[in-house]
């Protein structure tokens, strides 16, 4: 064995919302855990994207015992603001819930994530270049990569996480016809803009002839829109000037502060699963596994999700020669992530669909419309939607 060969339980590759929760899980539980991330830090501590926690995820944390130390950010209200042709519908869902749903942007959750992993003694490993999966299917895999002082170093483990994203390696170390991928294209991209625009309300979402508007509250003096557009337009066709018109347009006011555009971005809406989520010794997590659309707020709950359920089963391994969660590790996984799936699907249709006709046509549009009321008339169509936005369904 040379000084570069290592040994540990797990090796988690990716440290974004769900390597590093599966980390702080293992970490707690007193198994040990190497987390390898090919970015430096400061690029990973300010990755914008999500900004919902919800119930299920932050009750999660306080099973785990760290709900005070990550879970940040305001308390998610139970009302989602809509504005339909340009008048305002505030819908609040009913919900026996006792909260714990947050407005946390994804990078203070990574922030304190890390600090927490960190603090702890928790060994996380950046600018992990060249990161290579070996003899996954054998007893005892290895991660091989080249750290940043350019040594080849090599870890043996139990077990591998691939926490490492939509085009990480490690979904792509598993032989093509061992995975199945499901997918599904909505047709249409969202530009997401992210300005220095305060919000009037945490969430405010537009249905309008024009296409789906979005603003969600991004601290106190920022906000992230969401334009619906075609699949072929191009970041340089939206010029500052014709976003904010857009989205006045959309929303039907006017945008009282209309501040520095910092970013903008084209996000091709589709869902994806891949299954099963497991290989050998190989157990995939998050947007590894799985990309639902933004619309839904889900992805960086599931991901939270199989981190829960991933450390349970290698605590279940480690502390009492159990492998019955490990082996029913996808299935669990994959039967949430279907209901989840098919939720995100449906409000995205509905909100989609009940705007702009030139996608989907006047029937589906009608449809649309008649679903979305339903919203507002029934209890009990009320109460199933408020399940899925708490993550208790
Ligand atoms: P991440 O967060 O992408 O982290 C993966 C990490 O792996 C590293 N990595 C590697 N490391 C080592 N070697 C390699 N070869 C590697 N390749 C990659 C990466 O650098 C990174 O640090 O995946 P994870 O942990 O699975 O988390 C998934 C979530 O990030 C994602 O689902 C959400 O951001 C999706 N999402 C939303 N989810 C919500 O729950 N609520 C929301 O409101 C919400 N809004 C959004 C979103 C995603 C968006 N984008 C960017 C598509 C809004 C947007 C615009």
């Amino acid at each position: 064995m040379s000084p570069t060969d290592e040994n540990t339980t797990v090796v988690i590759i990716g440290s974004g919302v769900a390597g590093l929760t599966l980390g702080n899980f293992l970490l707690r539980s007193g198994i040990d855990c190497v987390v390898l991330e090919r970015q430096r830090r400061e690029y990973v501590e300010q990755r914008q994207r999500a900004g919902v926690i919800d119930s299920r995820a932050a009750q999660m944390f306080r099973e785990w015992g760290l709900e005070d130390r990550v879970v940040g950010g305001v308390p998610f209200e139970p009302v989602l603001n809509f504005r339909i042709d340009g008048e305002t519908r505030p819908f609040r869902y009913v919900t026996d819930d006792l909260g714990g749903g947050r407005f946390c942007p994804q990078q203070m959750l990574v922030r304190n994530l890390m600090d927490v992993f960190v603090g702890d003694g928790g060994d996380l490993r950046f600018e992990a270049e060249n990161v290579e999966l070996e003899d996954i299917t054998g007893p005892r895999p290895r991660v091989r990569y080249r750290d940043s002082a350019g040594v080849t170093r090599t870890i043996a483990c139990d077990f591998i996480a691939g926490c490492d994203g939509d085009h990480g390696v490690s979904r792509a170390s598993i032989p093509e016809e061992e995975l199945t991928r499901h997918s599904h294209e909505y047709g249409y991209a969202w530009l997401t803009v992210l300005a220095d625009a305060p919000a009037k309300h945490q969430s405010l979402m537009a249905i309008h002839d024009r296409g789906f508007a979005g603003q969600f509250a991004r601290g106190p003096q920022a906000s992230r829109f969401y334009l619906q557009c075609p699949l072929d337009t191009a970041v340089e066709e939206w010029t500052d000037d014709r976003i904010w018109e857009e989205i006045e347009a959309r929303f039907g006011e006017p945008v009282a502060v209309k501040g520095r555009i910092s970013s903008k971005t084209l996000v091709p809406l589709r869902s994806v699963v891949h299954a099963p989520m497991s290989h050998g010794r190989l157990y995939l997590l998050g947007d590894a596994a799985h990309i639902v659309p933004p619309m839904s707020a889900k992805g960086m709950n599931l991901a939270l999700h199989d981190a829960d359920v991933f450390a349970a089963a290698v605590l279940k391994q480690v502390k009492e020669q159990d492998t019955t969660l490990l082996e029913a590790y996808s299935a669990t996984c994959l039967k949430h992530v279907w209901n989840y799936q098919a939720f995100a699907a449906w409000f995205t249709d509905l909100m989609h669909d009940a705007g702009d006709v030139s996608y989907r046509g006047e029937f589906r549009r009608r449809l649309a419309r008649a679903e979305f009321q339903r919203l507002y008339d029934s209890e009990t169509t009320n109460r199933l939607f408020g399940e899925f936005l708490t993550g208790l369904n």
